[in-house]
């Protein structure tokens, strides 16, 4: 039986390619630049995919089904145009009727800018979501920030990394909506007062407030194949015009003002930092900004086709993705109350039964909390409701524990309640006002549970769940490595688009020498395809032959690029002074960004090309390694990394990384890990077995058991170990930099003389030998190549569990209880 594909009309789209030239440019496609004719095409795929939406919509509308809000600081999109077509099951059509308009598609597709809402693994999670959410066919709604300038760009000036300005909407978006109607306003300040209303209630009002007018965007989300179409909706924030505002402000020429101000700010920046929250004011009105848009538009919909807000939750559920959006439990409260007369009992029951909040990390430096006074000020209304969560919280917790042998009162107190230490503690909030906390990986979970989160798990082991991260096979195989994605279909058909269990057939081809052959034939053509990139965006020539060890990501210290980069020093030494000991050829890629404010992150980077700079240049080394620094890591540029890995490194201090999604996604396209036991590598490894990953380095065991005696003496380890003292005395000998000083923050990071129990806080030294020792098996291993292939390959064949397909299923079996929509 032939399967079904959506149709797609090439000649429709060849027609209305020239006709958008003609009518957005007045020129005909000679005379288009290219960037017009990405524009063209852009709209015209647009036209294709409103047919779908709106049949999505009438569908739903119709069918009512349960609809899930992902609320998300965050939404690391990545470039629309070649997902949207290869969604719509058209890319070969578009690919040919572009050719015989005498235009590449490939050329197309770099006109357009990445769209980077997000800092990282979170934010592109919540993008993988959508994905797997419109596949799934069920409905969904991502909520976020039209940020005007997403995440910096990056570029290396001497080694340096400068930020430049994201401003990705300079040309527009061909694939947004502007919905004025569905335009919110969301109110910050002034203070709140009391009246009785016509019933004899006491009822609660904010005055004296400035308002800004929240106008959504809505971004199309289409599903593999499906024609189903969801929606992100992301908030930009206008002025209200002045003879709008209420009989209060009227003539208040100098608020008509601070509200300009306001508006003009709020949609500004996206927060460059990952893993870290500065707890700016700005931040928590962005927060404020867009959950009381959404929570307003979730509660408004239901109630156009329901009449018991009581059930709101049978049809809505809210996802907090971490705790960037949790004021939404304190506004869903407030809109009950205020705007519909809830009891509190009521509301409050309404309001557990639609929260669910994932935690992604337990970096203390990530942990939200708000001043109580900053968060009074700017949220009044907000503060008084969440003041009584935690009112009632506390009670809850006397009532449970007061009179419990052993048990300390005031403790669990301290470490439960919302409101403490003149602090407003999100997570706290968000774990009460849901009914489900989940972390992001087996691991990551179990430490919520029995360390981080444990006095919450004791007290409602009912609300805690594990939902593994996966990543969306269509952006990171389909598109991103079409050589394998044909490979893989040849093989084993199809069906992996839509169900990545299916990998698993591969595994026949594991030994058969054919296949092998082939696999590793396609891995050196994404090698040389990255190579040439290489060439042209850094000038430098790497040998596709070599051993492609990748780590892409966010820089952090408990990332531990610098293990990585001081194990190339190493490397360095060894080689100059065995020059005839036999050594594969290796090719060290990085690609980071680190937030601006963030020295040691940024001197990292520093050293790395430093490095590379002496090594590429060094005549003794001859090639035998190469270091490339890749300039603006994000999205785009990450499928062709991706697609040319070898050696996968994700080798973050065990327990620090929650999850992980890189690793996921260079397990996908055939690379191999080189890890720690941290986040998802610990599953990953469970897939592909021991014996086709590199692991090594201290245990998250051990780690915490060091963390909880005051960590380690690294000099022990400099005094001891030859090689680390070699390397790091090169830190500061002037190897790597005229001015001998300018690593001496890393050397000190190390081995901070002065106070010992803040050296090497991220087990750098204590894990090197280890991460040496790993480096040498990988290097024997890629010899055998018959070996390296077949482990290759089972990674790409044991890649099943690892799609947030199956994600998303178990957040809707276990959490969410979702209603899929049915098209005709
Ligand atoms: O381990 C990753 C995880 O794979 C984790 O560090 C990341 O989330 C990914 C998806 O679950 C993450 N980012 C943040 N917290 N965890 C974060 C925190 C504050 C601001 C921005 C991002």
């Amino acid at each position: 039986m032939k399967k079904k594909t959506l149709p797609f009309d090439k000649d429709l789209f060849k027609r209305s390619v020239l006709y958008n030239v003609k009518t957005l440019y007045r020129k005909t496609m000679e005379e288009a630049t290219p960037q017009e004719m990405y524009q063209a095409a852009a709209y015209a795929i647009k036209d294709a995919i409103v047919d779908h939406w709106m049949t999505t919509q009438k569908a739903a509308a119709e069918q009512d089904p349960k609809i899930v809000y992902y609320m998300s600081m965050e939404f690391l999109m990545g470039r629309a145009f070649g997902n949207n077509i290869i969604n719509l099951q058209a890319y070969k059509a578009v690919k040919d009727a572009l050719e015989e308009l005498d235009i590449d598609v490939n050329v197309l597709e770099d006109q357009e800018p990445d769209p980077a809402l997000g800092n990282g693994g979170l934010g592109r999670l919540a993008a993988c979501f959508l994905d797997s959410l419109s596949t799934l066919g069920y409905m969904a709604y991502g909520c976020g920030i039209r940020y005007k300038y997403g995440m910096f760009r990056q570029k290396i000036q001497d080694g340096y990394q400068v930020e430049v300005p994201d401003a990705w909407l300079e040309n527009g978006n061909p694939f947004e909506l502007r919905r004025n109607e569905y335009a919110k306003e969301v109110k910050f300040g002034g203070y709140v007062t009391m009246y009785t209303d016509d019933m004899g209630r006491t009822m609660f009002k904010q005055e004296g407030y400035q308002v800004v007018k929240a106008v959504p965007y809505d971004l199309p989300v289409i599903g593999y194949g499906n024609g189903v179409v969801n929606t992100l909706r992301i908030w930009d924030a206008e002025p209200i015009q002045c003879f709008q505002l209420d009989s209060f402000d009227k003539g208040d020429y100098q608020k008509a003002v601070e509200q300009e101000n306001l508006a003009s700010q709020l949609c500004e920046v996206l927060y460059p930092n990952d893993n870290h929250i500065a707890g700016k004011e700005l931040r928590l009105k962005q927060q404020y900004f867009f959950i009381s848009a959404s929570v307003q538009t979730a509660v408004q919909k239901y109630m156009q086709n329901h009449d018991d807000l009581r059930k709101f939750y049978e049809k809505a559920v809210f996802q907090l993705n971490d705790t960037h959006p949790t004021v939404a439990v304190a506004e869903l409260m407030r809109v009950l109350m205020d705007d519909y007369q809830f009891s509190w009992d009521d509301a409050w029951d309404v309001t557990t039964k639609t929260c669910c909040y994932t935690n992604h990390t337990i970096m203390a430096e990530a942990l939200e909390k708000w001043p109580v006074d900053l968060f009074q000020r700017l949220l009044p209304r907000i503060y008084q409701i969440v003041d009584e969560i935690n009112r009632r919280f506390v009670d809850q917790i006397m009532r449970k524990y007061t009179g419990s042998a052993g048990i300390d009162v005031q403790a669990k107190i301290r470490s439960m309640a919302i409101l403490y230490d003149n602090q407003v503690k999100m997570a706290h909030l968000a774990i009460v006002g849901g009914h489900s906390v989940n972390g992001v990986a087996k691991l990551h979970t179990e430490i919520l549970e029995k360390r981080e989160l444990k006095d919450f798990y004791e007290m409602m082991p009912e609300k805690f769940n594990n939902k593994t991260n996966g990543i969306t096979q269509r952006r990171f195989l389909l598109h991103a490595n079409p050589l394998l994605a044909e490979w893989v279909t040849n093989k084993i058909g199809d069906g992996w688009i839509t169900d990545l269990s299916q990998m698993d057939k591969l595994k026949a081809f594991a030994n058969d020498k054919k296949a092998q052959n082939e696999f590793m034939e396609i891995k050196f053509k994404n090698k040389e395809r990255l190579a040439k990139y290489i060439l042209e965006h850094n000038g430098v020539k790497v040998d596709p032959k070599s051993i492609f060890d990748v780590q892409v990501k966010r820089l952090h210290e408990y990332k531990r690029q610098l293990l990585n980069i001081l194990q190339v020093i190493h490397k360095y030494n060894d080689i100059k002074t065995h020059p005839s000991k036999d050594f594969y050829p290796k090719t060290y890629i990085f690609g980071a960004k680190a937030a601006a404010g963030y020295l040691t992150a940024k001197l990292t980077i520093k050293l790395i090309n430093s490095v590379a700079d002496v090594i590429n240049n060094d005549p003794d080394i001859g090639g035998k390694i190469k270091v490339v620094f890749i300039e603006d890591y994000r999205v785009s540029n990450a499928e062709l990394i991706f697609a040319a890995a070898d050696v996968s490194e994700q080798i973050s201090t065990a327990s620090k990384e929650a999850s992980g999604t890189g690793n996921m996604k260079m397990m996908l396209n055939g690379a191999v890990t080189l890890g720690t036991l941290d986040g998802a590598n610990v599953e990953i490894v469970n897939e592909v077995g021991e014996e086709n990953a590199f692991i090594f380095g201290l245990t998250s065991q051990e780690v915490m058991e060091y963390e909880k005696n005051g960590g380690y003496n690294p000099m022990d380890i400099y005094n001891s170990d030859p090689n680390v003292k070699k390397v790091l005395d090169m830190l500061v000998d002037g190897t790597f930099s005229e001015d001998k000083e300018l690593f001496r923050p890393l050397y000190n990071c190390l081995l901070n003389t002065i106070n010992s129990s803040k050296a090497d806080q991220y087990f750098i030294l204590k894990d090197f030998e280890s991460y040496l020792e790993a480096q040498k098996r990988i290097s024997d291993a890629y010899q055998d190549k018959k070996r390296w292939a077949k482990m290759a390959l089972l990674n790409t064949a044991s890649c099943g569990k690892f799609s947030s397909d199956r994600t998303i299923k178990e957040y809707v079996d276990e959490v969410w209880h979702l209603d899929k929509v049915e098209l005709q």
